[in-house]
């Protein structure tokens, strides 16, 4: 093996490269001063608390089906829904091996960040009318929505791009994804009990290449007749962090309150950057008991009224959750119940 020179350490191209990049990466290191270190790994999950297990995670290998577990390490229950909101239940579930059902499609791009290369292309056509997703699934703790798998915080994690360059969005935006907590499963709620993750529209159908986020708190007729709608805004930054064309890392953290009282807390995280932080939230009115219980994507255009005038897609990659079983206490000091599998958490009560 010839000496390395410091001739070597400025190309880096030539002989190294032709033996490997990451070989020649890893002799330029190791010999070149002036050479850049490698990015260090990314933590994949950066604002994850310590104490929180995983529960549920879908890379999108595969369709959702109705009620199977993720295989090949995955973890949590994810399912498909009915086509009542969007979605193509009977399709995906007999989708063995098929890559595409309705407006869903299981896509390769392996510039996905978190797990490549497949990802999850969520289909908009033209014409597509407001007030509906083009497809519909959820995920959870395999434990269930009842109170062995609710949590009393929760953190979430997943990779979004706007394919193009651009994105027709409604009115008042896009219901990314549904979050449900505070009231039992059994109430019938509006637009999934109760958070929603929008991306932000600004009052008239219009096409852009930047958007805000906001989140909705919606209370169905239990809480105030017929329902209430709460949006909150970015109050961490003004600016869109949300770029059409590139992955964008979601993080959101969510801590129940105590029932009836003004402390619940909600963080959202875009590539690290906190978009909004809220301290003062109620998920659970006086004498509601329940923590939070589904995740469910259902990417609603709107909103109502008025039509896409063009296709769009979304794509969605790696969806992760972990999170603490509402039996436990949700404070960082309190000792945690681990579940080292990772795909089931000790099961709680209320
Ligand atoms: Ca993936």
């Amino acid at each position: 093996m010839r000496k390395i020179s410091t001739r070597d350490c400025r190309a880096s191209s030539g002989p190294w490269r032709r033996q490997g990049r990451a070989f020649a990466l890893a002799v330029a290191v190791a010999v070149c001063p002036q050479v850049a270190y490698p990015q260090q790994p990314v933590r994949p999950h950066p604002h994850e608390p310590e104490g929180f297990t995983r529960f549920a995670e879908y890379d999108f290998s595969r369709l959702p089906r109705a009620a199977q577990p993720m295989p090949d390490g995955k973890a949590g229950r994810w399912y498909a829904l009915g086509a009542d909101r969007g979605g193509d239940r009977p399709g995906q579930d007999s989708a063995r091996g098929r890559r595409r059902s309705g407006l869903l499609e299981i896509r390769q791009d392996p510039s996905a960040p978190a797990s490549p290369p497949d990802v999850a292309a969520i289909l908009y056509p033209r014409g597509f009318e407001a007030g509906r997703g083009p497809v519909n699934f959820g995920g959870w703790d395999v434990a269930g929505d009842g109170p062995g798998g609710q949590k009393s915080a929760i953190y979430l994690s997943l990779w979004i791009k706007i394919g193009g360059p651009d994105y027709e969005n409604h009115a008042v935006g896009t219901k990314i994804l549904f979050l449900a907590g505070g009231l039992p499963p059994s109430t019938r709620g509006q637009s999934g009990n109760q958070l929603v993750l929008f991306l932000k529209g600004t009052g008239r159908i219009a096409t852009a290449s930047e958007f805000r986020v906001e989140l909705h708190q919606f209370f169905p007729k239990e809480v105030g007749a017929p329902f209430q709608v709460k949006a909150l805004g970015q109050n961490a930054t003004q600016r869109p962090l949300v770029r059409a064309g590139v992955w964008h890392h979601f993080e959101v953290r969510a801590d129940i309150n105590d029932p009836g009282v003004a402390d619940g807390q909600f963080r959202w995280w875009i590539d690290g950057v906190l978009a909004m932080q809220y301290t003062n939230l109620i998920f659970r009115p006086r004498r509601a008991q329940a923590g939070f219980w589904n995740l469910k994507v259902n990417p609603t255009w709107g909103g109502t009224g008025g039509r896409k005038s063009r296709p769009d897609v979304i794509l969605i990659d790696d969806i992760y959750l972990s999170g603490i079983p509402l039996a436990a206490p949700p404070s960082e000091t309190n000792p945690i119940r681990r579940d080292r599998s990772g795909d089931r958490v000790s099961p709680g009560h209320n």
